[in-house]
């Protein structure tokens, strides 16, 4: 009877895999830029291949990562700086909100650990997905025909650009954890949220997990490729461009038997940056969906919720 109610509940909680994952090629920027806007429509997420970042770069990154990871717990409590840089186990933000996880949080380009090697790979991995950045945000400037199209870019290209670098590592989970109270199929690794930037831009080993919310509300895993990036759209790109696209839901499940990582670049703009729907996107006669506010008055905000709360629903007009 225990078993059948096990086996019951995994498979509610193991959902289908997202099939139809849009995979953008950027070494054809034609066809790319409207089938960017396209996902961007449709899920709020896709995966870009050819994206020029090397992989001996990603995957000597991941090793480092990993060295870290790998150190005594009393090794890396030595890098938890305050709050919300620096090395942190199962809290994630400030209230209350925890997953089967441990990572790296960096909000400047200091990436200071105790190997000078991971330093330098962190720079030059945040240099190369910056650049990818650049190029998705121009591509959707383009796709969506607005102008200049630096219109997005330039609040990544720009040195006040407020981002941020993370490394999470999930370790495999076993059937209990005392502090949890979950069983290993369905004991979240990181709760589902919604990222509060303009794009993240993904990265993980071939161990799965992510799943993401689609637009009717089904949740679906989506299939690791350690070869490719994943792009979600953050809220702030769903207020520039008036709610046309979705800032989507994501979660990750921990696995049994394998440890997960995976490496988040999230693009902000400069801290005082005014977002609002962009005026070229706006046909004539249309309504803002949002209040002004400063990515600041956001970022403030956020920090203020928990992880599954709709933030932006507080800058919703009227
Ligand atoms: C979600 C996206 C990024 O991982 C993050 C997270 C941040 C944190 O881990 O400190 C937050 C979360 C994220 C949104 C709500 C707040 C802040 C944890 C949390 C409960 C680094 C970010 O910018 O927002």
């Amino acid at each position: 009877m225990v078993m059948l109610l096990q086996n019951q509940n995994q498979n509610q909680n193991k959902p289908p895999n997202f099939t139809a994952i849009p995979v953008i090629d950027l070494s054809h920027p034609d066809d790319a830029k409207n089938l960017i806007v396209k996902a961007c429509q449709d899920y709020g997420f896709f995966k870009v291949v050819n994206h020029g970042v090397p992989l001996w770069l990603v995957s000597q990154l991941e090793n480092q990562t990993m060295e870290f990871f790998n150190m005594s717990q009393s090794e890396k409590n030595k890098y938890c700086p305050p709050y919300p840089t620096g090395y942190a186990t199962k809290t994630i933000g400030p209230n209350g909100d925890v997953g089967w996880l441990e990572y790296l949080l960096f909000t400047s380009n200091d990436f200071s650990t105790n190997s000078k090697t991971f330093t330098s790979l962190a720079k030059e991995y945040v240099e190369a997905v910056k650049k990818l950045g650049c190029e998705i945000l121009e591509l959707v400037a383009e796709g969506l025909k607005i102008e200049p199209k630096s219109v997005l870019s330039r609040m990544l290209s720009d040195d006040k650009a407020d981002t941020i670098f993370r490394l999470n590592h999930y370790p495999p989970c076993p059937d209990t954890d005392p502090d949890m109270d979950h069983r290993a199929t369905n004991t979240i690794g990181f709760g589902e949220h919604t990222d509060p930037h303009l794009i993240s831009i993904a990265r993980s080993n071939t161990t799965s997990g992510l799943q993401i919310c689609l637009p009717n509300g089904t949740w679906v895993g989506v299939p690791p490729d350690h070869t490719s990036f994943f792009i979600n759209v953050d809220d702030m790109l769903q207020v520039m461009t008036n709610g046309r696209f979705k800032s989507v839901k994501h979660r990750v499940v921990t696995d049994k038997l394998k440890s997960r990582v995976s490496m988040i670049y999230f693009v902000g703009p400069p801290l005082m940056e005014k977002i609002a729907p962009l005026g070229s996107l706006m046909e004539p006669g249309e309504e803002s969906m949002y209040d002004e506010f400063t990515w600041f008055e956001y970022k403030s905000c956020t920090y203020k919720t928990r992880l599954a709360d709709d933030r932006l629903s507080f800058f919703h007009k009227g």
